[in-house]
């Protein structure tokens, strides 16, 4: 431990604490624009300079570790004068356009500058030149509002390992942004908006799809459909001021309702139609390996993750034959949506316009990607994030907190627990757990209350081992192998884990990829937040969402059960493959 005193006051920290973290746990708040916990500090943003006695220059508290004796002030004029000039500065040359700037009221900036009371900016000189790239499905840059405070960099590649972006050049002219000053669809961008969720300002956000909503719902001629993630019912409250982890399942469906989609459905619901497919999949390929000795590539990958395919269509060509086929959730529902329950109400796919709303920027790329049109037109139409949701309901004028609790609309509304989890790190392997198991052995999956203890949490790599025994005749080459299965979430963790593999390190049979860190309740698209507890809060969320479910195997939900009987015939069938599954670019 070291000794030290912050603002007179004594205490002890452990030796490499940095001089935020101890002022943290002293109670005194160091304000940064630059810093994230999750994240290597850089120094870059100037802003959490504090004076340290017997030290000429002001330092940096994100970067400068304690040492024995230090003597920290936090709050002296000298701290605040700097302060205030470095954020001065930036506002000086911040092409912000506050008033209309998609973080206005939200802008980390924008509350550094009023917390300091900063009312007149006492430089003047050369604004940034606002640049929009606009290039991508997903994602909006505007460089002129950019600080330079390099988070989206470091999430891109200390997270993510993509290295879309970083700083060229130097001083005034420093640009964040792929090299070369390109545009992020010319570069290996795989649209996660990781960068966007970390950005502190309104450089970087999601690709608009609000106004397109709007003119659907005002459609009289469409009817307009709407299918929400697992992830956003553990998040939206928090636009609203509920805390993260607040379920708000059924004041979502309620607001959905009132802003005019004519059926409010569950992505939910398609999550457990993708455990049949995928898990048969699965099944198939163990067939295929130990009876036919034929090649089917193990370990299976999921494949729901838009950045997570991305990422395997950019790195690793060598193992697209090991993603699973199945299409994600979002685009299973888009495709059964335009055709099913086209059929139901006697529409063509084309008088239907799906929304999804979704965690994640990549769905905005995946949904219009070229191959995603089983239906025979786009089969989702628009997709919006957790955020433009919240932006819907507010303009709308729904007063969300007096929202009754409301029940999606049938026949695709009805969830299992297993794919409420989908929206967290190991809920997709924990559901395909849940359904395998169980069909092969004709019994319950013997983990505690379905969870498998190993899978859960914020761990970047997980694994887990089941022995199957006891199985049923037709599954009896299985007999007395144990399953090997990981779970990683966040780029840099699955690579780690595709070199562990590849390495012969490591051996799985099925492997589960999400993009994000924490799954999709860590989304590019979902309240912004910095501090990693909001993460466990959501995760907690989705788990209570499963445990208060009467069902909570996917291969039990009715609703799927139906849609097999009346029109999908069985997983796998012909027309599964027509509408739920697709192939990858090399
Ligand atoms: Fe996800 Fe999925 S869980 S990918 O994380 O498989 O975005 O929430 O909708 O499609 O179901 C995201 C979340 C989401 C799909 C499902």
């Amino acid at each position: 431990m070291v000794r030290i005193a912050i603002n007179d006051h004594e205490m002890e920290v452990p030796e490499g604490t940095t001089i935020l973290c101890a002022a943290k746990k002293a109670g005194i708040r160091i304000p940064t624009l630059c810093f994230v916990e999750s994240l290597k500090p850089v120094g870059a943003c100037r802003v959490c300079v504090v004076e340290v006695e017997g030290v000429r220059n002001l330092v940096a508290s994100c970067a400068t570790r304690v040492w024995e004796g230090m003597r920290i002030y936090t709050n002296t004029s000298r701290v605040r004068r700097a302060r205030t000039a470095v954020v001065e500065l930036l506002l000086s040359e911040h092409n912000g356009e506050c008033q209309t700037c998609d973080r206005n009221g939200n802008c980390e900036l924008q509350s550094l500058a009023a917390e300091l009371g900063i009312r007149e900016i006492s430089y003047r000189g050369e604004r940034a030149r606002k640049r929009l790239d606009v290039s991508t499905p997903a994602l909006v840059r505007d460089s002129g509002k950019c600080i330079k405070c390099r988070r989206c960099v470091s999430v891109c590649n200390e997270i993510q390992n993509v290295g879309a972006l970083f700083p060229q050049f130097r001083g005034f002219h420093t640009v964040i942004g792929p090299a070369l000053g390109r545009d992020l669809a010319t570069v290996a961008c795989v649209q996660c908006g990781q960068c966007a969720a970390i950005c502190p300002v309104g450089a970087i956000s999601e690709r608009d799809h609000v106004e397109m909503v709007w003119a659907a719902l005002d459609n009289p001629d469409n009817f307009v459909i709407v299918q929400t993630a697992p992830a956003i019912r553990a998040a939206l409250g928090e636009c609203f001021g509920y805390p993260p982890g607040t379920l708000v399942t059924g004041k979502m469906v309620a607001a959905l309702r009132r802003l005019g989609f004519d059926a409010v459905f569950d992505t939910n619901f398609a999550a457990d139609l993708t455990i049949m497919e995928e898990g048969t999949e699965f099944l198939t390929r163990l067939r295929k390996k130990f009876v036919e000795g034929a090649d089917a590539p193990l370990p299976m990958f999921t494949s729901c993750s838009p950045g997570w395919i991305q990422y395997m269509e950019f790195f690793h060509h060598e193992l697209l034959g090991n993603l699973s086929t199945c299409k994600s959730p979002q685009q299973m529902f888009g495709a059964v949506a335009k055709t099913y329950y086209a059929n139901k109400l006697g529409k063509r796919p084309d008088d239907i316009f799906v929304v999804s709303v979704m965690p994640c920027t990549a769905k905005k790329f995946e949904a219009a990607r070229p191959e995603m049109t089983a239906s025979g037109t786009r089969d989702v139409d628009a997709v919006l994030t957790t955020r433009e949701l919240a932006r819907m309901i507010r303009v709308a004028g729904i007063d969300f907190a007096s929202l009754p609790d409301e029940q999606m609309d049938a026949p695709m509304g009805l969830s299992s627990g297993a794919g409420d989890i989908f929206g967290h790190t190991g809920g997709v392997m924990e559901a395909a757990l849940r359904t395998v198991y169980e069909l092969i052995t004709g019994r319950e999956l013997p983990t505690p209350d379905l969870h498998v203890p190993n899978l859960t949490g914020l761990e970047g790599i997980k694994e887990a081992e089941i022995p199957l025994t006891q199985l049923k005749p037709e599954w009896s080459f299985l007999e007395g192998i144990t399953l090997r299965v990981a779970v990683a979430h966040g780029l840099a963790n699955a690579e780690r884990l595709i070199r562990a593999i590849e390495k012969g390190e490591r051996e799985y049979h099925f492997v589960e990829v999400m993009a994000c860190p924490g799954g999709c309740i860590g989304g590019g698209g979902q309240p912004r937040y910095t501090d990693h507890r909001v993460r466990l809060a959501r995760i907690a969320a989705l788990k209570k969402e499963d445990e208060h479910k009467a069902i909570r195997k996917s291969h039990l939900n009715p609703q799927i059960q139906q849609l097999y009987a009346e029109f999908l015939g069985q997983p796998l069938g012909e027309m599964s493959h027509r509408l739920l599954h697709t192939h990858y670019f090399t």
